[in-house]
């Protein structure tokens, strides 16, 4: 029996939760070369990292992620915390020769994650291996488009349409979590959400972003510092303080593409009644695909080559054992969830790790996104690119 791969996963909120649940279920789904075990989970307050360990299965926890890292038995180190610890824990991580996952934004800023991928080629010189946790690239619709538009059944692409609409902060009495304070999260919608746009967006249609012109917004200015919330909206304490949200709530941006695509981007957690609408739409010469996370099963596909009379975006239900990664789930027609996402990405960072596939996307794809990110801010900053209506 080949040794496993031991996995220490920092943060134990929705995303270290999301990820335990994968390294778990993974082996029971898919052929690995090695088994996962998530052995450590990491988390500032003893009570509550114990409680969520217990919960989800991880025989041991520890407080200082620093001792963490650098403990010899740990093989991959697993970043679920806010954006503005990412660098350091992985940083130290790659230092001490551990294979990186980590959420995203890959960092809060471009300089960070010029760092983190700079830190990450140097350990590639050492065998070691870094991912990025754009989690919807798993996504066997959207794995579908991207072999669509490689196989050039879009023809040449001409506009790329992405939309992540979530509603949990419509509320305005909504608390202030570290998603709403940009030393911590970064930015808000945009880096939260727009960024798995952006990430998918330039995945699928294989062309990169080359230049932005954004618009970004907060609504709601503050909110009760304190309240009860899952990490996502819940209810906020409204006879206490208020403090400032110092993030977008949304971000709007116009892009152009490497390979002549004309791009339009939104992301916001205010859509009301969008739970977690993560939409692509591409229109090609040839044909068009189009998703919708709220139905992640489906992809709507227009094929130009249709004889006119029958021509007609037609549903695909991507659920066959001839569509990706889901021959090794359900019998056909069963159809996969959000959490079945996390499963598919740590199937792939196990695989990376011990062939030849390419770990993507890494740390260096990642800063990318950062670049995209930093674009918008710098767009949506910049008043001069802001034309007011003269009447
Ligand atoms: C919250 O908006 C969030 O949990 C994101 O942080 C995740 O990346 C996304 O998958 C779902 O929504």
């Amino acid at each position: 029996m080949p040794e496993p791969v031991r996995i220490a996963i920092i943060g134990h909120a929705f995303m270290g939760a999301a990820h335990a649940h994968a390294w778990r279920t993974a082996p029971r789904f898919f052929d690995l070369p090695r088994q996962p075990e998530a052995t450590l989970l990491v988390g500032r307050d003893e009570a509550r990292t114990q409680a969520a360990a217990d919960r989800l299965g991880i025989p041991e926890i520890a407080t200082d992620w620093r001792s963490a890292v650098t403990r010899p038995d740990i093989d991959v180190v697993d970043i679920c915390t806010p954006g503005d610890t990412h660098a350091a824990i992985a940083e130290a991580a790659l230092a001490a020769g551990k294979h990186v996952l980590c959420e995203k934004p890959l960092a809060n800023s471009v300089a960070e994650a010029e760092s983190m991928a700079a830190a990450a080629a140097q350990a590639a010189q050492r065998g070691v291996r870094t991912f990025c946790g754009f989690s919807y690239r798993r996504t066997p619709a959207l794995a579908l488009a991207r072999r669509f538009v490689e196989e050039g059944r879009l023809g040449e692409i001409r506009h790329v349409r992405a939309q992540y609409l979530q509603d949990w902060l419509s509320d305005a009495d909504a608390p202030l979590t570290w998603r709403l304070d940009k030393e911590t999260a970064g930015s808000g919608a945009l880096g939260d959400i727009g960024a798995h746009s952006v990430d998918a967006a330039q995945w699928v249609s294989g062309q990169h972003i080359e230049g932005v012109s954004a618009l970004m917004h907060t609504f709601v200015t503050s909110r009760p510092v304190s309240g009860s919330s899952q990490g996502l909206g819940g209810a906020g304490d409204l006879s206490g303080e208020r403090g400032p949200v110092t993030v977008d709530d949304a971000a709007a941006f116009t892009a152009r593409f490497s390979g002549g695509a004309v791009g339009v981007f939104e992301a916001t957690r205010f859509a009301l009644g969008r739970r977690n609408a993560n939409r692509l739409e591409i229109n090609g010469s040839k044909g068009s695909v189009a998703f919708d996370f709220e139905r992640m099963n489906q992809l709507e596909y227009f094929d130009g080559g249709d004889p006119q009379e029958a021509q007609g975006f037609r549903t695909i239900h991507v659920t066959d054992a001839v569509h990706p990664y889901t021959d090794h789930w359900w019998p056909v027609g069963h159809g996969l969830g959000y959490g079945d996402l996390f499963v598919h990405q740590v199937a792939d960072v196990l695989t990376a790790l011990d062939t030849e596939e390419p770990a993507r996307p890494d740390f260096q794809e990642a800063l990318d996104v950062q670049r995209v990110l930093h674009a918008v801010e710098a767009s949506a900053a910049d008043a001069s690119r802001y034309t007011p209506v003269a009447r």
